[in-house]
């Protein structure tokens, strides 16, 4: 009789600070004491989503398979924080049918902070070409319309965007 755990979907641009966030809330969860665990899109892309290439195919298959081991995990009491790009709102709304208690939280940064910050030096290959279909650049991004929560990373402190989504978990439910 275990109880169901959240599945917070964390999307927004590269660079828009999806994974640092969830990692914040991840590790205030544990020291709670909760059973927590972090789907990176980026990460699961080496290991279990490994081939999959950028095509709205392949990232919707990428968004799939997410949501299909945030469902095991859930389903055994795990809170799940789930990071990826999922630029598609019918794939947001297919992990929204696919996940009881799912809730999406819009990583929101404006596309020319995200390139400024170009952590990782994509939005610049983009730029140049050198990357193809690259969100935000050469692909698109559908922002959220209606979601849970907005966390706006350009304004807003790591902490107190990390406080937002867990005053979010507290009100959602009793724990
Ligand atoms: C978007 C890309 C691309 C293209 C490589 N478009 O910010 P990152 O670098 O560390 O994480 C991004 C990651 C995107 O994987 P996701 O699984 O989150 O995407 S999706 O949900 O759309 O399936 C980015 C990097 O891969 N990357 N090429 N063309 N991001």
């Amino acid at each position: 009789n275990i109880s169901h755990g959240s599945v917070l979907w964390f999307t927004g641009l590269s660079g828009a600070g999806k994974t640092t966030t969830a990692s914040a809330v991840l590790q205030k969860l544990r020291e709670r004491g909760r059973p927590a665990e972090l789907l990176d899109g980026d990460e699961l892309r080496a290991v279990i989503c490994k081939g999959l290439g950028f095509s709205m195919e392949d990232r919707f298959e990428n968004v799939r398979r997410i949501a299909y081991v945030a469902n095991l995990l859930s389903r055994n009491g795990v809170d799940v924080l789930v990071s990826a790009i999922s630029p598609y709102r019918a794939m947001r709304d297919y992990a929204r049918e696919q996940i009881p208690g799912f809730a999406e939280v819009y990583v929101k940064c404006p596309l020319h902070v995200c390139e400024m910050r170009d952590v990782k030096g994509l939005y610049a290959k983009a730029r140049s070409g050198e990357i193809k279909n690259f969100t935000g650049v050469s692909d698109p991004y559908e922002e959220p319309l209606q979601p849970a929560l907005t966390l706006c990373t350009s304004s807003a402190p790591l902490e107190e965007n990390a406080q937002a989504v867990l005053a979010y978990l507290d009100q959602k439910q009793v724990r």
